[in-house]
């Protein structure tokens, strides 16, 4: 691990990790993967810019050598753990399927290098190609944080938009049992896919419910799985992340989303994780980014030990 004192040296890459193309030949603990793709956003359009805007951002946060010290066990995290960046993937603009393709092959390959994979979007249509990379794995869940169900069969006529990605996912992949998603609200949830995610027996969480009872929705969190965690920047508070395409009042506090985080993390085995839809040319502050990018150095710390 590179470590400088300054936030703000260059060459930017993910927590200052060395940047190692998946056409090299390497292993690592963890490997990080970017996705510039926001060609289906159904709005406000931007996500594409995030995995430059989190490698420069993810500076501030780059662990010492020894890891990240923690006051509260007195101990290091993330100690040891080797952590590689390895670029982006080329979408092929409007050409959806050869993008999707191209998701899923190089996250096929990260999965074979490293132990953790963590995918940086791109907006959230690409958490189906991604998942695709997992059809090898049996049994396993999707804990997916976000505002919006994500769902649809189809809006407007479009069937791979990033209202979607769950319902393709499910459609196709056997293994995935079971999705809980968690911080759901706004005013146009589609009731069509809200009944067909209840059918098939997901647990749908409103933010609402986890404001009233934050131990309750913990307990009610899968246990002992292979668990792929799905996180949309919007889940959060639009005043903590006001960067993404469709923020959403009302949202989970930083310190709920940790809770929550750490419960699904510290009770599974995780094998992947993706960001997603969040947009650094919404946010002039540049907030966003810095809460994404401090977001994926405490999940880091917390799946590491
Ligand atoms: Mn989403």
């Amino acid at each position: 691990m590179r470590h400088t004192e300054l936030s703000f040296t260059g060459p930017a890459t993910f927590l200052k990790a060395p940047h190692k193309p998946l056409t090299d030949n390497w292993t690592a603990d963890i490997g990080f993967l970017g996705l510039p793709y926001d060609f289906a956003v159904g709005y406000r359009p931007g996500a594409r810019f995030a995995p430059n805007a989190l490698r420069e951002a993810s500076g501030r946060y780059a662990p010492a050598p020894e890891g990240y010290f923690d006051i509260e066990t007195e101990t290091y995290r993330l100690a040891g753990a080797s952590l590689v960046d390895a670029g982006d993937v080329d979408p092929a603009q409007l050409e959806h399927l050869e993008s999707f393709r191209r998701i899923t092959a190089a996250a096929r390959d990260l999965r074979r290098r490293v132990k953790l994979p963590v995918f940086v979007g791109g907006d959230h249509s690409v958490s189906y190609p991604l998942l695709k990379a997992f059809d090898d794995i049996d049994e396993f869940c999707v804990v997916q944080f976000d505002a919006h169900l994500d769902f649809s069969d189809s809006r407007n006529g479009t069937r791979y938009a990033n209202s979607s990605p769950f319902r393709r996912a499910v459609e196709e992949l056997s293994g995935l049992k079971h999705i809980t998603v968690l911080g759901l609200r706004g005013l146009r949830t589609s009731q069509e896919a809200f009944v067909a995610a209840k059918a098939r027996g997901h647990s749908l969480v409103s933010s609402k419910e986890i404001k009233t009872d934050l131990d309750k929705v913990i307990s009610l969190l899968p246990k002992g799985k292979k668990v792929y965690i799905s996180f949309d920047i919007d889940v959060l508070e639009p005043s903590l992340a006001p960067g993404t395409s469709s923020p959403e009042l009302e949202g989970l506090s930083y310190g709920e989303v940790l809770s929550l985080l750490k419960a699904s993390i510290e009770h599974n085995e995780l094998v992947g994780f993706d960001l997603t839809e969040l947009a650094p040319n919404l946010d002039p502050t540049g907030l966003t980014s810095l809460v994404g990018a401090r977001l994926l150095a405490e999940m880091l710390a917390m799946y590491w030990r």
